[in-house]
């Protein structure tokens, strides 16, 4: 079935017009959140383009979030992921649990001493060790957030311990949190952030705290992430009170 066609009198250049046609078909539905799309080979036959100008329309569409493309499987359209706010789950689980394979680009790694600040939010000694860890977090290519996480130093054997998941991690050392104090607060992303994420700045996100304790009380995890606003719907069960 024929997708869309090309705007003939646009001044535009042939990707761009090429991208607005795929835009259209998918904010009409005509193709839907989780489908595949097409080979390149085949939209570049039906639009009668290029493949250079398909890839590069698809690329756009990557960058503005619409598509995603999936390691040996093809290009999809993206749909929201749908997080539950008041489950512990970790990054890496939640892309788990949509199919789609989590990634992060290291941003920095380091040891340090809890500044004042921790200290006293966490209730930890002042000079205690920590671990930080600075990524950007992806959804197979998609940037989806970015995460600043102070680790409790003696809560991973290194701060190399950490490699995809910060939760596994600590899972393997009898570390994970077992119970999360979490706050999030509506955002509007900077320029250095927004360049991070490959979005516009000033693009709404949501800056969410996240505290992690152990079994014991003892606090493990302070982490700020900085979720992009249009990837995500955070679900929740309320239930009336008693
Ligand atoms: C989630 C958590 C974050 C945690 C990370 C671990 C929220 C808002 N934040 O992004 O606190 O550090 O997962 O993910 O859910 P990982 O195990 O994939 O590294």
């Amino acid at each position: 079935a024929q997708i869309g066609s090309l705007d003939t009198n646009g001044h535009a250049p042939l990707y761009q017009r090429l991208q607005q046609a795929l835009r259209r078909a998918i904010e009409t539905q005509l193709i839907k959140p989780e489908e595949a799309l097409p080979p390149e080979r085949d939209l570049a036959t039906d639009f009668e383009v290029s493949r250079i100008t398909v890839r590069k329309a698809l690329d756009g569409l990557v960058q503005e979030g619409l598509l995603t493309r999936r390691q040996g499987a093809g290009t999809f359209v993206a749909g929201r992921v749908e997080k539950q706010f008041s489950k512990l789950t970790s990054f890496s689980e939640d892309m788990a649990t949509r199919g789609r394979s989590a990634r992060s680009e290291w941003l920095s790694k380091s040891v340090g001493a809890v500044t004042p600040d921790e200290s006293l939010t966490l209730g930890l000694s002042p000079g205690t060790r920590v671990f930080r860890f600075n990524r950007i977090r992806y959804a197979d290519d998609m940037p989806m957030a970015l995460e600043y996480s102070t680790i409790l130093g003696s809560a991973l054997p290194s701060v190399d311990a950490v490699d995809a998941s910060l939760y596994t991690a600590l899972e393997a050392a009898g570390n994970r949190p077992v119970r999360a104090l979490q706050r999030l607060r509506a955002v509007l992303f900077n320029a250095e952030q927004a360049e991070l994420l490959q979005i516009e700045p000033g693009a709404p996100g949501l800056f969410i705290e996240r505290r992690g304790y152990l079994e014991d009380g003892r606090p493990v995890e302070m982490t700020h992430s900085w979720y992009r606003g249009d990837a995500y719907d955070f679900v929740a069960e309320l239930n009336a009170l008693a």
